[in-house]
């Protein structure tokens, strides 16, 4: 739990500052987008500070409070007297939110992966046992006595949603539905709310979505799973990276599976990977075991690398041996590769 003195302190570094940029890391998601949008517009309500949010919100968090104001990372110019990362540390930032981010007179973190490092920021502001990093924005606003109003509940209530899966993840405790009710009492329209965030897709999404769980590879006696997305598969079915989310989730609950992984092709030297576990294996370590600057929780990771899809998909089996003690090998009789071919070139009619 953030101490209540941290709490203050952040308050002061806002209260001082004049202009404020708030970032989730590269690729933000419903909690990084919420706290973010949250945290701005409490500032607003407190402080004198011209409040900045970094990022490109998709569908699914346009409809927030403040999300057609959010600035593109490719255009975000220092300097900044305060630039806090929220739900993700500074070494997952984009190369211009991050050059602004290091040249800010104070910078803060407020997460709660148990991945993050207190190192190297003006404050840090850590829960590891937070559900979320938006459950703990609402206690920053109690400490500093900023009333919920709906705007502010409808964008805590999307980070608490996403982080927890609706309130089926492990991580859901007493005082998530604690918070969870406070918002409901703004009167927020909570269905909506997770249709859009949750359970919504684009047609392109449905289509690489089947595609994705019809070419997945069962490794390690099934109890691995991956799917890959090639750019190939991407241009062929007309989607985005938007439609991504929520596959890996359609992944991991196959009876027998432990480990979900989802390999993204973004870009010629770009890919990102998303794991899930079902909690015995820890896909953090395995994300950091891949490159330093992955991680997430044990049950939640991801990790962006910047080399060819043909090696990543090389190095993942070893991770995954090491993170399984033992060999993983395809049973059903595709190579990992063979697997991206086959995604990347069946045409469907
Ligand atoms: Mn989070």
């Amino acid at each position: 739990m953030v101490a209540l003195h941290d709490i203050e302190s952040l308050r002061g570094l806002i209260e001082r500052a004049e202009r404020v940029l708030l970032t989730g890391p590269e690729d933000p998601d419903g909690d990084s987008i919420g706290a973010c949008l949250a945290l701005a517009r409490t500032i607003r309500r407190f402080a004198r500070a011209t409040v900045e949010v970094a990022g490109t919100p998709s569908f699914r968090y346009a409809w927030m409070d403040g999300a057609d104001k959010m600035v593109p990372d490719a255009q975000v110019r220092g300097p900044y007297d305060l630039a806090i990362v929220l739900d993700g540390d500074r070494h997952r930032l984009t190369p211009v939110v991050r050059e602004a981010f290091y040249s800010a007179k104070a910078t803060a973190i407020i997460d709660h992966h148990g991945t993050t490092s207190a190192e190297g920021y003006s404050l840090a502001l850590i829960d590891r046992k937070a559900e979320s990093t938006c459950g703990m924005i609402l206690r920053f606003m109690d400490a500093w006595g900023i009333h919920l109003d709906p705007p502010t509940a409808a964008q805590l209530y999307t980070g608490i949603i996403f982080d927890t899966g609706c309130f089926r993840h492990s991580n859901t405790s007493a005082a998530t539905h604690q918070v969870a009710a406070r918002l409901l009492e703004q009167g927020i329209d909570h269905s909506a709310i997770a249709i859009k965030v949750l359970l919504e897709r684009r047609r392109s999404g449905m289509a690489l979505q089947a595609r994705v769980l019809d070419t997945a590879t069962f490794h390690a006696s099934n109890r691995v799973v991956q799917g890959v997305v090639s750019r190939r598969v991407m241009e062929l079915l007309g989607s985005s990276e938007a439609d991504v989310e929520g596959i890996v989730e359609a992944m991991i609950y196959v009876e027998g599976v432990e480990v979900a992984v989802l390999i993204v092709e973004r870009g010629p030297e770009l890919v990102k990977l998303s794991l899930r576990s079902r909690g015995q294996v820890d896909v953090s370590a395995v994300a950091r075991s891949l490159h330093s600057s992955g991680g997430g929780h044990a049950k939640a990771a991801g990790v962006i690398l910047r080399e060819p899809l043909a090696e990543v998909l090389s190095r993942v089996p070893r991770a995954l041996e090491l993170a399984f003690g033992e060999p993983v090998r395809a049973l059903n009789g595709l190579s990992a590769v063979k697997a991206e071919a086959a995604a990347g070139l069946q045409h469907r009619g």
